[in-house]
């Protein structure tokens, strides 16, 4: 079964897709292993990964190539952060192109001018595409994959740019009628007002995906209430988790002048041995090596 059709089952089954952010193979095989259904390629998380800010500066070839690991090593359908697209309708062509060619379930794709700047910074330029344009790179999207099934999500910055609701919803039906699977709205309130203000006005028929990052008290359960919500993406937990454990693990052997202090509070060698199946290479050589 390819990775669409197994987050469309989830969607079905389920009711709710719930995707945590991964940089990395190993934040992915983690998430994995903590039980979530699908792993966001999040460009903010890779951006971070490489100490730089999430305005176009990785690039398509950067986030492809961690995006195929992640699939590769995770074992579960992956959410791709196409950010805009990487330029026009032309470029989404070959981007999408390329990621279901990688393994990805579904692509996420925003109405954002390329280069775009990263969505929760307070006073960011969000420049928005004409709805006709982007109306465009969805059909571009759609056309490009083989499989019916990969998901194409539009994700519409509208409230992100403060243009408002009625604008938000206008898109997100513009966006629908160019054959959008999802409508990813994002929203940096710090509260779940503005996003289920919108969810209540939805008059589509697609599913609507959130980010509740700027607005935590948007538990699982609180979204399985909305009804309307088919995706759930916790956008940036893995990145922000390993900053917060590297920053507390360096500042405790710095201070003890050595690495006695740490030992209990960070994960045994064995764990990582594990993680890395070290145990498959040990029987391997048993079998094979002579
Ligand atoms: C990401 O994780 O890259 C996202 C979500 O797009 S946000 O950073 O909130 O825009
Ligand atoms: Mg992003």
């Amino acid at each position: 079964m390819g990775a669409g059709t197994r987050l469309r089952k989830v969607m079905a089954e389920e009711g709710l897709v719930e995707a945590m952010a991964a940089h990395s193979p190993l934040s992915a095989m983690l998430a994995a292993e903590a039980g979530f259904d699908a792993i966001w390629a999040s460009g903010f998380e890779l951006s971070a990964m490489y100490g730089v800010p999430d305005v176009s500066v990785v690039s398509m070839t950067q986030h492809l190539d961690m995006t195929r690991a992640i699939v590769d090593r995770s074992g579960l359908p992956v959410v791709a952060d196409i950010d805009t697209g990487f330029g026009n309708a032309i470029n989404v062509l070959y981007a999408v192109e390329q990621y279901e060619r990688a393994g990805v379930g579904a692509i996420v794709m925003e109405d954002k001018s390329f280069p775009k700047v990263t969505s929760l910074i307070a006073g960011g330029r969000q420049d928005m595409v004409r709805i006709e344009e982007f109306q465009g790179k969805i059909e571009a999207a759609r056309s490009a994959r083989r499989d019916p099934d990969l998901v194409v999500v539009a994700r519409t910055e509208a409230l992100i740019a403060g243009l408002g609701q009625d604008e938000a919803l206008k898109r997100a039906r513009a966006y629908e009628a160019a054959g959008a699977d999802l409508i990813l709205v994002h929203s940096k309130q710090k509260t779940p007002d503005e996003i289920e203000a919108f969810i209540k006005a939805w008059d589509g028929k697609v599913p609507i995906a959130l980010v509740p990052t700027a607005y935590p008290q948007m538990t699982v359960a609180r979204v399985r209430e909305l009804k309307k919500v088919g995706l759930l993406i916790w956008g940036n937990h893995a990145i922000r988790a390993a900053v917060g454990a590297m920053r507390k693990t360096f500042a405790q052997i710095r201070k003890d002048g050595g690495i006695h202090g740490v030992e209990g509070s960070i994960s045994t060698v064995d764990e990582v041995f594990d993680l890395q199946g070290m145990g498959t290479v040990k029987d391997n050589e048993k079998r094979f090596l002579r």
